[in-house]
Formats: C-alpha cells, sequence, structure tokens
C-alpha cells in the first residue's frame, strides 16, 4: 500500500485552542504527522510518495466559491489589520440572524466558521491545499488499479462543508476525494467515517446525493462534540434519501459495542456496492485519546482495519483525528497492517 505525504502539513500550527475554559496548546499539531509516517515507515507497507498538484477544481467541486477565496485571503485580510496571532472567530449567526457575508475579517472568519477550535494561521491555506493534493493522489492511484491507498493528510477535513470551517479542519479531503472518483468514472463511492466525531461536513456535502453513501459511527452528538448533526434519524433527503446512515455510542462505549457498529455499517456499504470506498480514518476512538470518550486499545485497531478490508473493495484510507501523540503512530499503523494482511 502506497502512503502519500507532504512536509507542507508542518505549515499550519495553530498555537492554542480553548480547552475547559483555559487556553491550551492545540491538539491537532505536527507531531501527530510526524509520527504516524514514522510509524508507517517503519511498519514497511510500501513507499511513501509525494502528491502531485491537482490545482483549484477539484476543490472547487465540493467547496464554495466565496469560502475557497474566503480561506484564501484570509491570513492577509487578518495581518492587514496588525493582527499576529492565531486567526480566530468570536460570533456566529445563531437562531434569528442574518447569514450575510460581512465585509471584514472578523465577521467573515465568523460567517464561514462553526467552532472556535481552528485557527487559521500564516501557512493554513498552503497546508490544506496540499492535503487535499495528499488525499487527491490517493484517489488517483485507485484509478490507476491499486487496491488500496494511506493519505496521510493533515489538516483533516471531515468537520469541512461546503462553505464552512471547524474542528481542526478547512477543506474535506475525503469528499474531494470521494468527488473525484466519481469525476473520473466510478458510479458509486462510499464514505466510511470511523473517527470518534461526526463527520458533519462530509455529512452535508452529500446529503441529498445517492451517488455517495456516507455511514458514521461516531459519539453521540448529545454528548460530544460536533452536536448538532450526527443523530441516528438523519438519512439523507431527496434523492439522497437512504443514502446517509449514522451510528451515535454513547460515552464510554465498549469496544464490543463499537464493533458491533462498524459491521452494521460495513452491511451497508457492501449492500450499496460501491466502487470505491473512502474511509474516515480518524484513531480518536482510542482509549486514552485526550479529547475522546471510546475505549479502543491498539490491538483493537488491527481489527479496524481487517474488518473494513473484508469488504474486498478498492479503498482509500485518509487521515483524520487521533490525538494521543505517543500512540497515534502506532494505532494508524495497525489499521492499515490488519487491512492488508488479510
Ligand atoms: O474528528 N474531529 C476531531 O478530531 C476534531 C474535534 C474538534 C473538537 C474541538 C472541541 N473544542
Ligand atoms: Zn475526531
Amino acid at each position: 500500500m502506497f502512503t502519500i505525504y507532504s512536509d507542507d502539513h508542518h505549515l499550519h500550527y495553530g498555537k492554542s485552542e480553548l480547552v475547559d475554559g483555559e487556553l491550551k496548546p492545540c491538539f491537532e499539531c505536527p507531531a501527530r504527522a510526524d509520527i504516524i509516517l514514522d510509524a508507517v515507515r517503519s511498519a514497511k507497507l510500501g513507499d511513501v510518495v509525494m502528491p502531485d498538484d491537482f490545482g483549484l477544481a477539484p476543490i472547487q467541486a465540493v467547496h464554495s466559491p466565496n469560502f475557497v477565496a474566503f480561506l484564501e485571503r484570509a491570513w492577509d485580510m487578518w495581518t492587514a489589520f496588525g493582527r499576529s496571532g492565531d486567526a480566530l472567530p468570536l460570533s456566529w449567526a445563531i437562531r434569528g440572524l442574518r447569514s450575510i457575508e460581512p465585509e471584514t475579517i472578523d465577521g467573515k472568519l465568523s460567517y464561514f466558521s462553526f467552532d472556535a477550535s481552528t485557527p487559521i494561521t500564516a501557512g493554513t491555506w498552503t497546508a490544506a491545499r496540499s492535503a487535499v493534493n495528499v488525499a487527491l493522489s490517493g484517489a488517483e492511484r485507485l484509478l490507476q488499479g491499486d487496491s488500496s491507498a494511506f493519505s496521510l493528510c493533515r489538516p483533516p477535513g471531515h468537520h469541512a462543508a461546503s462553505d464552512y470551517f471547524g474542528g481542526y479542519c478547512f477543506l474535506n479531503n475525503a469528499a474531494i476525494a470521494a468527488q473525484y472518483l466519481l469525476d473520473h468514472g466510478a458510479a458509486r463511492v462510499a464514505v466510511l467515517d470511523v473517527d470518534y466525531h461526526h463527520g458533519n461536513g462530509t455529512q452535508s456535502i452529500f446529503y441529498e446525493r445517492d451517488d455517495v453513501l456516507f455511514v458514521s459511527i461516531h459519539a453521540d452528538p448529545l454528548q460530544e462534540y460536533p452536536f448538532f448533526l450526527g443523530h441516528a434519524d438523519e438519512r439523507g433527503s431527496g434523492a439522497g434519501l437512504g443514502f446517509t446512515a449514522n451510528f451515535p455510542l454513547r460515552w464510554h462505549s465498549s469496544a464490543k459495542a463499537w464493533f458491533a457498529a462498524l459491521d452494521s455499517g460495513l452491511a451497508l456499504v457492501s449492500d450499496y456496492v460501491p466502487d470505491y470506498v473512502v474511509v474516515s480514518l480518524g484513531v480518536d476512538t482510542y482509549k486514552d485519546d485526550p479529547i475522546s470518550q471510546f475505549r479502543l486499545e491498539t490491538a483493537d485497531y488491527l481489527q479496524v482495519g481487517s474488518r473494513i478490508a473484508s469488504l474486498g473493495l478498492p479503498m482509500l484510507f485518509v487521515l483524520e483525528g487521533g490525538y494521543a501523540v505517543a500512540e497515534v503512530g502506532k494505532n494508524v499503523r495497525n489499521v492499515l497492517v490488519g487491512a492488508t494482511s488479510g
């Protein structure tokens, strides 16, 4: 299995996020990807290759023009006000307020985001674009006939919707890869999201479509971020009705319960008969993840990989979350080893 990776991810490094009422160092940090890269290299899963540049068109196929223009210009607009710290939003257009794009950077940050956990820094746009290229290069490998690939994306993507960022995500790497596969011959693509958090961005992008099946196993939004999407009764709408499936699990759910949900999700994917599967691979389901409340152990990730691979379909793994830095490499490696040694 090829791994696609770019050092550009170092260009995005937020200083701090609000945690438990205090500003603390960002959990989503460059060390995560560096450690995963080391673990993948030492497992000798296959070559590690640089991404190709796919330009803006695949991004524009998923994200709205004004959102892309905002991300491209946000840092310059921020620093034009003499600011040097990370760019963060301050308020949101909640019930009763009007969603009209403001002219100034503070207003735009609020208009295009849904949380304050996702700082924009000097290199964010370049890093986010590079992560998209990493995902697309993996998709391209599948189109060329590889049975699997690992796109070591950072920043992650599954919380980013067509026109908003948040949850450490700017551009939706997995959704862009899925759309690219469709635009290059696939009739159906399944996105299987096994990150601890619901992939609200991916769900919203494909919610009204039947050419992408979105299946997600995640912490119950009644208890956990992103809080406002990911309930079991969200099943898609219009042509997309029945092509979204959510398996929310309560905090502290057992590994057994998690695997039961995975098996139910895999059955849906199998019945859909997709041409490709894009796996939004988060390992923040780990028992010692600092922002999560599930109980998977390092050895369980071998099972995660082997059960997903038992679908027997071409598969692109796209990195999402996982913040237990000491173990994140081993956990991702185990998924990929499990997926390739069946
Ligand atoms: O999958 N998503 C993540 O891992 C990021 C979750 C962001 C939580 C932010 C809470 N302040
Ligand atoms: Zn997550």
